[in-house]
């Protein structure tokens, strides 16, 4: 494409960007801000296309429409008139039960499909068609429309838009968008500014940004937004915020995205004036079901609750001596067939327990089959809680008489906040694609136990101009939303989708800015916690390293609890002769990470303690082989960094100049993990290091005695 690259020539000097704003018909060389996400809509020198779109006759709408139509039809026109100068002039939404004649066989392979399913064809007489059997399937098909124009293979050797046919499928069901956002606007774990919510201007005026959100979730298949924090405030339950809700939901309906809130358990003792929270106690289902009637009076299609209960000091049925079933289905009675509960497994309340990671499995395990039909069980990806890599959770495929949801965390709180670019779709496919062992001898992948359930991604999203902080957040964002449509879809597509829609569909950027983001994430692994290390960050905040910390209230908080590092070696060992916590797995999936000399050494510390001279795959021993991963971490940034600035003629300035500057926060923070980490196992270990590796920049201590307390996110 030749647009961009004329942008960043017309940004070069003023006697250039004056001749180009006033050249007609040359693209707008202003730098871009990063604010229209993958929705830019840059112009597409596609000949073909214009013309297929334009001898068409107007756009037409086959079936009565409705606000989501509408948007449908307000979406193409922007998109087609930005992208090719014809007002989606050409384009048919059609209703499946609307076709007549021999159209109608063109609806039949949607015939019992999921809501949101679409196909785009032509029609007999010509006319390309989005075709759905609901509306929100001719809304995700506009998109999908938008989408492949965008990104340029469609109209690539010269193909016209007339020849595409393709179908789509949403394989989730609930496509899920967690804000932690307070109420005064602080997002916990946010690294984007503050909360895109104003609650206090709500509903009196509705940001224009809210309604550009609920377009990029749509765009990408997102049919749901819990807007307030897990650790929740009672207050998002008062009248008073109920009338600032229905606007917002009002606003949403037309992008097909049902808003949800996070409750507070112990909302009717909090607000409701009552001397208990017992789920068994009359009184307080009483309070709920009324509670959930005032809400479905502003809100009729209200989704429902998601509960974090009993979890790091928030309140939950245990208080009451009553189990998380007993919790969960109280609520779900309130909200009866009007909309579901989602309830958190992240737990870890116990004091006493020997392997925080157990924990989840240990509680919810017994329940399984104990729920109310529309009762939802969100489980974190891995059993800890976000890290670079963990295994998959064990109670994927362990509680098949319970719908389950897979939480992942699109913020990143452990991957270097939003300064650091890691692609995250690699992280999501592995747990995703991964076999549970519960298959009964066939495979059963994560992916395919979240098929009553779905997915929720912890947003990274926040009032900064560009919405995620890092340009390349916003990847992350967009993954997360294709992956919960269609978990097979492979990141490295999907990764050169984003780039294509927000940067160039220019083969020549495409190739190397792909590989840049699928090698990032495994970079972050190596840089922080290689060879299977987990929480080595900084107390509190999660910035930075500190794998000494060992002196914090309870010790599942501390990175020694973690790391296990001693003289004789490092690791955790969760094998029978340590904590069992690889029992909790499927056998043939426990037999794969039982032997260190056979696994994956991607987990090896995370389920074995080995000794500091143990040869590992390499040839080397443990120590160097540490050594070895920290520094391949901090060259992999290094590389993608020089890899970035090659791509400069391909990205406009503001949004070029903004990613060089993040990377070289993280190159300098690549190498501070990597020191920090190494004098530290160095110190433990007693081990010289390995020839020819660079001594850490300072001393240990040097590393020990830096304080972040103004760091963002941190509650
Ligand atoms: C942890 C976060 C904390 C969250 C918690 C959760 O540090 O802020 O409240 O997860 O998921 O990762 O409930």
């Amino acid at each position: 494409m030749a647009a961009p690259r004329r942008g960043w020539l017309c940004a070069q000097s003023w006697l250039l960007l004056v001749i180009c704003a006033i050249v007609p018909g040359v693209p707008s060389v202003r730098a871009e801000d990063g604010y229209a996400l993958w929705l830019r809509y840059a112009p597409v020198s596609a000949a073909a296309a214009r013309e297929t779109l334009s001898r068409l006759g107007p756009p037409e709408l086959l079936g009565a429409s409705s606000s989501v139509t509408d948007m449908a039809q307000a979406e193409l026109a922007r998109g087609l008139s930005a992208m090719l100068g014809v007002s989606g002039k050409g384009v048919v939404l059609a209703r499946a039960d609307r076709l007549a004649g021999s159209d109608i066989a063109l609806a039949a392979p949607l015939a019992g499909l999921p809501e949101g399913a679409y196909r785009i064809v032509t029609r007999r007489d010509g006319r390309l068609t989005v075709i759905a059997r609901d509306d929100s399937g001719l809304l995700y098909g506009s998109f999908a429309l938008l989408r492949g124009i965008a990104g340029g293979d469609w109209l690539t050797e010269g193909r016209r838009l007339t020849e595409i046919d393709m179908m789509s499928v949403p394989i989730l069901p609930l496509r899920m968008i967690d804000h932690w956002d307070n109420p005064d606007g602080f997002v916990e774990r946010g690294y984007a500014g503050r909360s895109i919510f104003d609650w206090w201007l709500l509903p009196d005026h509705l940001d224009p940004r809210l309604i550009d959100y609920a377009r990029a979730n749509a765009s990408i298949g997102i049919n749901a937004v819990v807007v307030n924090n897990v650790n929740a405030s009672p207050l998002m339950l008062t009248p008073r915020y109920l009338v600032k809700l229905a606007r917002l939901a009002d606003a949403w309906r037309p992008f097909g995205i049902r808003l949800f809130l996070s409750a507070r358990f112990s909302a009717p003792r909090d607000i409701g004036g009552l001397a208990t929270a017992d789920p068994l106690d009359p009184a307080v289902r009483r309070w709920w079901k009324d509670k959930a009637d005032e809400i479905y009076a502003a809100i009729p299609d209200f989704g429902g609750f998601l509960v974090k209960a009993n979890s790091e000091g928030q309140p939950g049925p245990q208080d009451y001596g009553r189990t998380h079933a007993d919790g969960a289905n109280m609520l779900a009675q309130a909200l009866g067939k009007r909309g579901t509960v989602i309830w958190r497994a992240f737990v870890y309340a116990s004091s006493a327990e020997t392997d925080r990671v157990k924990l989840a499995y240990d509680e919810f395990k017994p329940l399984d089959g104990k729920f109310a039909p529309n009762v939802l069980l969100q489980v974190k990806n891995g059993p800890l809680d976000f890290q670079p890599r963990e295994p998959f959770h064990p109670l994927f495929g362990a509680m098949p008489k319970t719908r389950m949801m897979l939480e992942a965390q699109i913020t990143k709180e452990y991957l270097g906040f939003a300064t650091h670019l890691a692609f995250l779709g690699p992280l999501w496919k592995e747990v995703l694609d991964a076999d549970t062992g519960h298959g009964k001898g066939a495979r059963l992948t994560v992916a395919e136990t979240l098929a009553k359930g779905g997915m929720a991604g912890v947003a990274n999203i926040g009032a900064d101009r560009n919405w995620t902080g890092g340009h390349f957040d916003q990847a992350n964002w967009y993954a997360f939303g294709r992956l919960a449509w269609n978990p097979a879809l492979p990141s490295h597509r999907i990764a050169r989708e984003w780039a294509a829609q927000t940067f160039s569909p220019n083969p020549a950027f495409l190739g190397p800015v792909t590989a840049m983001m699928e090698e990032s994430r495994q970079a972050v692994v190596d840089y922080m916690t290689p060879l299977g290390l987990a929480h080595q960050m900084g107390t509190g905040h999660h910035y930075g390293p500190a794998p000494w910390v060992s002196d914090l209230a309870r010790p599942e908080w501390n990175p020694v609890y973690y790391n296990r590092a001693d003289a004789s070696g490092v690791g955790f060992e969760r094998t029978a002769k340590g904590s069992d916590a690889l029992a909790q797995y499927a056998p043939t999936v426990a037999a794969q990470w039982a032997d260190p000399a056979t696994m994956d050494e991607a987990y090896l510390l995370w389920f074995h303690h080995v000794p500091w001279g143990y040869r590992t795959r390499s040839g080397r021993t443990l120590w160097a082989e540490l050594v070895a991963r920290y520094d391949r971490g901090a060259a992999a940034v290094d590389r993608i960094s020089v890899q970035w600035t090659a791509l400069a003629p391909y990205v406009d300035s503001e949004r070029f100049g903004a990613v060089a500057d993040f990377l070289r926060i993280q190159q300098r923070e690549a190498r501070w993990w990597r020191d920090a980490s190494i004098a530290y196992f160095g110190s433990v270990c007693g081990c010289a290091l390995p020839p020819g590796v660079r001594p850490p920049a300072h001393p240990l201590d040097w590393y020990r005695a830096l304080r972040f307390p103004d760091a963002p996110g941190n509650p």
